[in-house]
């Protein structure tokens, strides 16, 4: 069951944050409206929000995923990859500490960002990738050993359309995952059941599964429909700006 979640909003020039640029430049207004449908949706998820004023220091901050990694007892504050990001971290040890005791850390030359890190019960995936290097993924494997969890490294380097490896798959619970095309083919996950995001619909793989609900991006109409097959209530979002600055569902909020 998740409880709370923990966001901050963005700033007023989360555009000049970092991003491939693909897309073209995000406009905040319409970034603050899909923003409060976020919140509506997670609030109507069960979820208890906490969020945190708008950082304009750091435009990457409303992207609050990368700055933790959070189990049932541990709050795991991160290294983000991006020297830009990595001061929105000690930002984000005071609003936890209202809920965590128990903290560790990642520390140089180590490097995660949390959208590397993707939760299936006990086991955790930890992406390798251009943000989160071998250094900080093995001081997370093992600081997540001692907490119980099993980890294991997925190497994401050379697939140069994921930022994250959370950009590619999402464990919605049961034993599944929904998986962009690419990852599909990958040995890591072969125990689990996959579904398959087709490559037109790639950026709705980072959905969430929050208690009773998936949300997804909308414009993902045959996803929405395998998980409605599966039995699961869908919640579409609007996420063009965030989609803009190379963000997806998972990384605005702290889910737990
Ligand atoms: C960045 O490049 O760091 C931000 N503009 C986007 C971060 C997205 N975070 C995530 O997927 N967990």
């Amino acid at each position: 069951m998740i409880r709370n979640a923990i966001l901050r909003r963005p700033a007023a020039n989360f555009a000049d944050g970092l991003t491939t640029g693909l897309l073209g430049k995000p406009e905040f207004a319409k970034a603050a409206q899909q923003y409060q449908s976020y919140c509506d949706a997670l609030a109507r998820c069960g979820v208890t929000l906490t969020i945190l004023e708008a950082d304009p220091a750091h435009p990457d901050s409303t992207f609050v995923e990368d700055t933790a990694v959070l189990t049932e007892k541990q709050a795991i504050l991160t290294r983000p990859g991006a020297k830009s990001r990595q001061g929105e971290v000690s930002n984000m040890r005071g609003p936890l500490r209202e809920f965590f005791s128990l903290f560790a850390e990642i520390e140089a030359p180590g490097t995660v960002d949390g959208g590397d890190i993707c939760e299936a019960e006990k086991h955790f995936f930890i992406g390798l990738s251009q943000r989160t290097n071998e250094n900080g993924g093995r001081q997370l494997a093992e600081i997540l050993a001692g907490g119980g969890y099993t980890s294991s490294f997925v190497d994401i380097r050379e697939m140069k359309s994921l930022l994250h490896l959370k950009s590619g798959i999402a464990y919605i619970g049961r034993n599944r995952l929904v998986v962009t095309e690419e990852m599909a083919s990958r040995k890591e996950f072969a125990e689990y059941d996959l579904i398959r995001v087709k490559a037109e619909e790639s950026y709705a793989a980072n959905c969430i599964r929050v208690n009773d609900h998936v949300l997804i991006p909308s414009g993902s109409p045959m996803l929405k429909s395998d998980l409605e097959h599966l039995g699961y209530s869908v919640i579409p979002l609007e996420m063009s700006e965030f989609q803009k600055m190379d963000g997806g569902l998972s990384c605005l909020s702290l889910r737990f």
